[in-house]
């Protein structure tokens, strides 16, 4: 059998400048030395590149995080602009600005970015009710429109994500200005709760009508966070009472073949807390869930 055209180009964002754990610096590299993203029969995948941030104090995250993002963004960009699939792997979770910056920039013309966010937090603060100060904690608020300036400058404006084309999934740690944002914007937000409730299955299926029903493409960002720690413990903020690998894999499968499918974002990996590579291997099992991609992205 020929492999399709459209191959997994995987970007690394090798930068904790957003986190307060350093070992979330190291996960792309971890992550292509265990060579847990491989081609299968029906699909090719590359590494691109890994983009880095120089060792700043603290003050200068901002700063940082910026500079990478826009530099993202472009990949991302890119890699959809030749007809391929990004996949991006953090580093913290701020890099998210950049990835799904890059490709709402990529579907400008066609229509909205759809995005699942798949994690234990919302990562929804600003700076007026962040406690922690981390720029990880700030992506999906940024991609809202609500965020430090800084933060989604690149280049001409973007259009803000909408937040009905926007579903949490997993969320079972936050604080009460984050979930201020969401409910007053009317983001969906499938807490652990709910998904222990109804299956994951179920709501990811309910997340997938929604995030497609008004754009021209979407994408899901998985921070590994959202497994529960006593399987995956690689991450760099653990929070018990998770998903399980294979369910979540059993539900990436879902996107097979998809042509509205266009990126994908696994983020948070910490090399350093894993534990017989299991946290890497269920980032291998997620890429490997949605494989075989539609040849051809939706046009
Ligand atoms: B992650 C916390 N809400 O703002 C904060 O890992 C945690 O990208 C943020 O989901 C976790 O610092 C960010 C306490
Ligand atoms: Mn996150
Ligand atoms: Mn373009
Ligand atoms: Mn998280």
């Amino acid at each position: 059998e020929p492999k399709p055209e459209r191959s997994i180009i995987v970007i690394g964002a090798a930068s904790c400048a957003g986190a307060p754990d350093p070992g979330c610096a190291a996960g792309p590299d971890a992550l292509h030395h265990y060579e847990v993203f491989h081609d299968t029969p029906l699909q090719r995948v590359a590494w691109d590149a890994i983009l880095r941030v120089p060792r700043m104090p603290p003050q200068a995250a901002l700063i940082a995080v910026s500079a990478l993002n826009r530099k993202l963004a472009e990949k991302v960009h890119g890699v959809l602009d030749e007809g391929n699939f990004p996949l991006v792997v953090g580093g913290d979770h701020s890099c998210a600005i950049g990835t799904w910056s890059g490709a709402q920039r990529a579907l400008a013309d066609r229509g909205a970015l759809g995005l699942i966010w798949i994690d234990a937090h919302m990562d929804s603060h600003t700076f007026d009710t962040t406690q922690s100060g981390q720029l990880h904690g700030m992506p999906v608020a940024s991609l809202l429109g609500r965020g430090h300036a800084a933060l989604r400058a690149f280049g001409p404006p973007l259009p803000d994500l909408r937040p009905g084309d926007l579903c949490l999934i997993g969320v079972r740690s936050y604080e009460a200005g984050e979930a201020a944002l969401l409910h007053q914007l009317g983001v969906r937000v499938y807490t652990m709760d709910e998904v222990r409730a109804r299956g994951l299955r179920a709501v990811f299926d309910e997340a997938l009508a929604r995030v497609r029903a008004r754009t021209a493409g979407f994408g899901v960002s998985v921070d590994l966070d959202a497994l529960d720690p006593e399987e995956e413990p690689g991450v760099g903020s653990p929070v018990p009472g998770g998903i399980r690998c294979a369910e979540l894999a059993a539900a990436l499968a879902r996107l097979r073949g998809d042509p509205d499918f266009i990126a994908m974002e696994i983020v948070e990996y910490n090399p350093y807390r894993d534990r017989d590579r299991a946290t890497a291997d269920a980032a291998g099992a997620f890429v490997e869930a949605v494989t075989p991609l539609a040849s051809k992205p939706a046009r």
